[in-house]
């Protein structure tokens, strides 16, 4: 395979992904590197579902997991840019990753900064890096702070970002990425508007909000189909073990048995255009602190005259994605299957560690597709 950007032999498409792991985040690892076209240089951790310790470690446990110990994976910010550090649990459970817990990893923690691993994967390959960002924007507003010419090396950067004609999921109008640290999404996509003002024909970011990352449903009947393709090896288990508590906390919340799978939805659109259409407009952040607080401000009836800075996926196909997923996930597992190696253990002593403030209390709400989930815990 050849990189149509650089003409040069490519092992695939080189991603760089910047994740909070975080149940999603897991969830795409696993979709990356079950992806035959996808070449995962390197991961970089930072807050945002759990403190950054947390989802660094998950990080590497869920690429162990995955057969994919080699791949570099460095922390990055420990805390937003401005803002008090806020995390999750009772989303993502306490450490990250729901009910399921992995083994400390064996592989190395790099010793590299995570912005720096953005910057230097960038300048050793310009223009062939896909950089994708699953949570809030502050590795990648220090990376470009440190480089100002990061849009302009990059080949691209996808984010799972922001709320495009819907309310958000952490305010009303804000989505989690987004709040967590408005001024480092600000300054990401102030770089890239300054990119495009100075040349039009430099990449735009590309943005998938909640509006379409939600219609990705994963549903106990996905995870029933990965397993029948898969088998139930440790894998499988860690999914369900995951999922269970995600699947909880979208019932409670938003009145479906299942999840919305965010994060592996953008790595799917990072690996395959065809799977979403986009519209370009220029984006900014509001970071004033008001009721508007973290909303991502599209100028859709161009009425800023500023060119667009970002592609905004406004249609993307779900139901091929969540295909797609139970095939490639399920083969990997399938492939680990049987394996050498600790087993994903469910922990059912994982508490909620607190209730963020933007959420309301927790009601009790069965599930409605699937029995009792906590009757499998003993
Ligand atoms: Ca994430």
């Amino acid at each position: 395979m050849r990189d149509a950007a650089t003409g040069r032999p490519s092992q695939g498409i080189p991603l760089l992904l910047d994740v909070d792991t975080g149940i999603d985040d897991a969830l795409a690892l696993l979709y990356a590197v079950a992806s035959p076209e996808a070449e995962l240089v390197a991961v970089t951790a930072l807050h945002g579902n759990a403190p950054v310790g947390d989802t660094e470690r998950n990080t590497r446990a869920v690429l162990e997991l995955a057969g994919r110990a080699d791949v570099e994976v460095a922390a990055g910010s420990a805390a937003p840019l401005l803002r008090p550090l806020e995390t999750t649990p009772e989303t993502h459970g306490p450490h990250g990753l729901g009910y399921a817990a992995l083994p400390e990893p064996g592989s190395p923690r790099s010793d590299r900064f995570g912005p720096d691993v953005i910057v230097d994967a960038a300048r050793e390959r310009p223009g062939e890096l896909t950089l994708v960002t699953l949570g809030p924007l502050t590795n990648l507003a220090v990376a470009v702070l440190a480089e100002p010419k990061l849009p302009r090396l990059l080949r691209r950067w996808i984010a799972m970002a922001g709320a495009f004609r819907v309310p958000g999921n952490t305010t009303p109008v804000s989505e989690w990425n987004i709040h967590c640290d408005p001024e480092a999404a600000r300054i990401a996509l102030g770089a890239w508007q300054a990119a495009v003002d100075a040349d039009e024909a430099q990449p735009r970011a590309t943005l998938m909000g909640l509006d379409v990352t939600e219609r990705a449903r994963l549903l106990p009947a996905h995870l029933d189909a990965l397993a029948a393709r898969a088998g139930d090896g440790r894998l499988t288990a860690f999914a369900r073990d995951a999922l269970r508590y995600y699947f909880e906390f979208h019932a409670r919340y938003d009145g479906f048995y299942g999840a919305f799978v965010h994060d592996p939805f953008v790595v799917a659109a990072a690996l395959d255009g065809a799977l979403i259409r986009t519209e370009s407009v220029s984006v900014d952040v509001d970071a004033s602190h008001g009721p508007g607080d973290g909303q991502t401000i599209a100028d859709w009836r161009r009425t800023t005259g500023r060119r667009p800075n970002a592609d905004v996926v406004v249609e993307a196909d779900a139901h091929a994605f969540l295909d797609r997923f139970v095939e490639r996930v399920g083969g990997l597992a399938a492939g680990r299957a049987g394996q050498a190696g600790a087993q994903a253990v469910c922990h059912p002593k994982a508490r909620i560690g607190r209730s963020s403030p933007n959420r309301p209390a927790f009601r009790d709400v069965r599930p409605i597709l699937s029995p009792d989930p906590m009757a499998t815990m003993e």
